[in-house]
């Protein structure tokens, strides 16, 4: 009878325990997924303060699911950011923004950056020089430039990412 009380106690004692151990395992596996995401969905935007079409892109990107925080600098500390990025003045547009590792410099439509964040390549991220109408945050009624998303590379070259016509 004693016997098998305590074998009962062993029995519940060694479930719990497998339990606990399978707990802890799911655990510790979202814990390594986690950062990740958070990561590949929080954004920082450098910009300056009254920048009607940087904010527009911020909602466009918040919009597709990215958590965004603002950063508002002086226009030369704005300037010294993109360069210490690593964003060429040429290629330079209004923000400037770090996402999962990765520089996004202009007008980039979330989806290419969606797409950045799932292929990883080896670049210091992506670019819309200039400020293109119709691009997100650029919106002006039914007009559209065309533009490319270009993937700027270590050393300043860059690679034609997307093209939106
Ligand atoms: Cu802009």
């Amino acid at each position: 009878m004693i016997r098998a009380t305590t074998a009962v106690r062993r029995t519940s004692a060694h479930v719990t325990m497998t339990k606990g151990r399978r707990i802890a395992q799911l655990l510790s596996f979202l814990v390594i997924l986690l950062p990740a995401a958070a990561r590949a969905a929080s954004v920082e935007m450098m910009t300056t303060s009254g920048c009607s079409c940087c904010h527009a892109w911020a909602r466009h990107l918040h919009a597709a699911g990215f958590e965004v925080t603002v950063k508002d600098l002086a226009m030369g500390q704005l300037m010294r950011a993109k360069l210490d990025a690593g964003v060429p003045a040429t290629l330079a547009a209004c923000h400037t923004a770090r996402i999962g590792g990765y520089v996004v410099e202009g007008h980039v439509p979330a989806r290419e950056i969606q797409k950045l964040l799932t292929e990883r390549p080896d670049a210091i991220g992506l670019v819309v020089p200039g400020m293109p109408i119709g691009s997100p945050g650029m919106e002006s009624g039914d007009r559209r430039e065309a533009y490319e998303v270009l993937l700027l590379k270590r050393g300043g070259k860059t690679e034609v990412f997307a093209r939106y016509e």
